[in-house]
């Protein structure tokens, strides 16, 4: 059974993938009107991912025989100061989710309770991989010099991402 504590800070966690659905489906509008086709398909991916992330917290709640507590979901953001604003914001809103992750897996070594410490692993290397991909476009971005006739080729880039469940095979 999971504590009160850890209930709420999983319920909370829910909450904030759900947030991070929406501002990267928010992102995806953004690069859409924006014209910038591929990457408007990567910010929807990456929404769809977050919603699987959102999900597989719900469910391991339920499995611990808990019930989650549901909250409003901020609105994300509507406009961007450009592509690399959008990036820099992927950025930031990542580290803050990776501090909240890594506040789980205290609170779950602390209680012993070593179901969720080994469940929220799988998030803690996830942090590690959204702030390496959110880095690395950014990084891209940097050497195209914001031009944006160089931002088409990143985008023709980001075009190509698909959609895999991250939990399929229960991977987690
Ligand atoms: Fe769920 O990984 Fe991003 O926020």
């Amino acid at each position: 059974m999971l504590s009160e504590a850890l209930t709420k800070a999983l319920s909370e966690q829910v909450n904030a993938e759900y947030y991070s659905a929406y501002l990267y489906l928010g992102m995806s509008a953004y690069a859409d009107r924006e014209g910038y086709k591929g990457i408007a398909n990567w910010f929807f991916i990456q929404a769809q991912e977050e919603r699987a992330h959102a999900v597989h917290l719900y469910q391991h709640i339920l499995e611990r025989g808990a019930s989650p507590v549901f909250t409003d979901i901020q609105a994300p953001p509507a406009s961007f100061a450009g592509i690399k604003d959008v990036f820099e914001k992927v950025l930031a809103h990542e580290r803050g989710v990776t501090a909240r992750i890594n506040k789980i897996a205290s609170m779950a070594a602390e209680e012993k309770d070593h179901a969720t410490y080994n469940f929220i692993l799988w998030y803690v290397n996830e942090q590690v991989e959204e702030e390496k991909n959110a880095g690395e476009i950014i990084s891209k971005i940097n050497l195209m010099g914001n031009s944006p006739a160089l931002l088409f080729h990143l985008d023709s880039e980001l075009a190509a991402r698909t959609f895999t469940d991250p939990f399929a095979g229960g991977s987690a």
